[in-house]
């Protein structure tokens, strides 16, 4: 796990990795060429990616006291932690923890944040969020991040957060889902490839785009991951939002 500092990185230029035909198409990467357009590719890509970042900010408020302590695990470039900074402005002491594997995301992150949040406790580290070690927290922040773990790593990542977190702590979790229905799975599918046309992105860059995260990016139902959260110990879980086939939880650690 290494610690990034900041450096002037914050242009943000427009998606098109996947614009013309490739003839070998790679796995996707959060690489250097990915984090250069990512808020463009997000918000173009995930329906209600700003309601949700806005409103985990919105719900943070609840769940942080004055010294907390907040990890934003697969960070990207620090969105969710902006979000919440922007709602926690009555609190000179809480500490943000941004986690995420790809250093061209936490070079980037580590200067957006920085510019922005300057009066702020910080830490950014480029590492895999199963293998840190957590302090005690408050808040968990964990936005479209476990769909990309394999599927049995996500149950002890889960049990790891769930230790770290303080009693009356709480996890939001935001995921890609798919549905057991077979007739809602095919057309929010479709949907979110019309919302994705409707938004700039052509045919081909749809599917080199789905191709390329075919094995990278595993969706659960939401009814599994609120199975799993209570498997967890969660006390309470809640699906607060859905657009299309992307979801969002809030779970809460009880007092004993
Ligand atoms: C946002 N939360 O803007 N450990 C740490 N980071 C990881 C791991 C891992 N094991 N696996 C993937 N990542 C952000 C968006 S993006 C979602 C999150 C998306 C990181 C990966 O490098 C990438 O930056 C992030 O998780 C997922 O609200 O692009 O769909």
């Amino acid at each position: 796990m290494s610690q990034h500092n900041a450096s002037n990185q914050s242009a943000i230029s427009r998606d098109a990795i996947f614009a013309t035909p490739l003839d070998k198409l790679a796995s996707f990467s959060f690489d250097e060429q990915v984090a250069s357009v990512f808020p463009d590719m997000i918000k173009r890509s995930i329906p209600g990616y700003s309601h949700i970042l806005g409103m985990t900010g919105v719900m943070a408020k609840r769940y942080v006291p004055e010294g907390g302590r907040i990890y934003d695990l697969g960070a990207s470039l620090g969105a969710t932690t902006l979000s919440v900074a922007q709602q926690l402005k009555h609190l000179n002491d809480v500490a943000f923890i941004t986690v995420d594997t790809s250093a061209a995301m936490t070079e980037r992150c580590a200067a957006i944040l920085a510019e922005n949040l300057p009066q702020r406790s910080i830490t950014n580290l480029c590492g895999d969020i199963r293998s840190l070690e957590y302090q005690p927290c408050d808040l968990i922040l964990l936005n479209f991040t476990l769909q990309f773990l394999p599927p049995q790593d996500r149950q002890p990542l889960l049990d790891k957060l769930f230790q770290a977190l303080r009693a009356g702590g709480a996890l939001v979790m935001s995921e890609k889902v798919h549905f057991q229905d077979p007739r809602q799975a095919q057309l929010l599918y479709e949907l979110h490839h019309d919302f994705k046309r409707a938004n700039g992105y052509s045919d081909i860059e749809i599917s080199q785009k789905r191709t390329a995260l075919e094995d990278v990016m595993l969706t659960d139902t939401p009814e599994t991951h609120q199975q799993r959260l209570l498997d967890t110990g969660f006390s309470f879980t809640s699906q607060w939002f859905q657009y299309l086939n992307f979801a969002s939880f809030l779970a809460i650690k009880g007092d004993s």
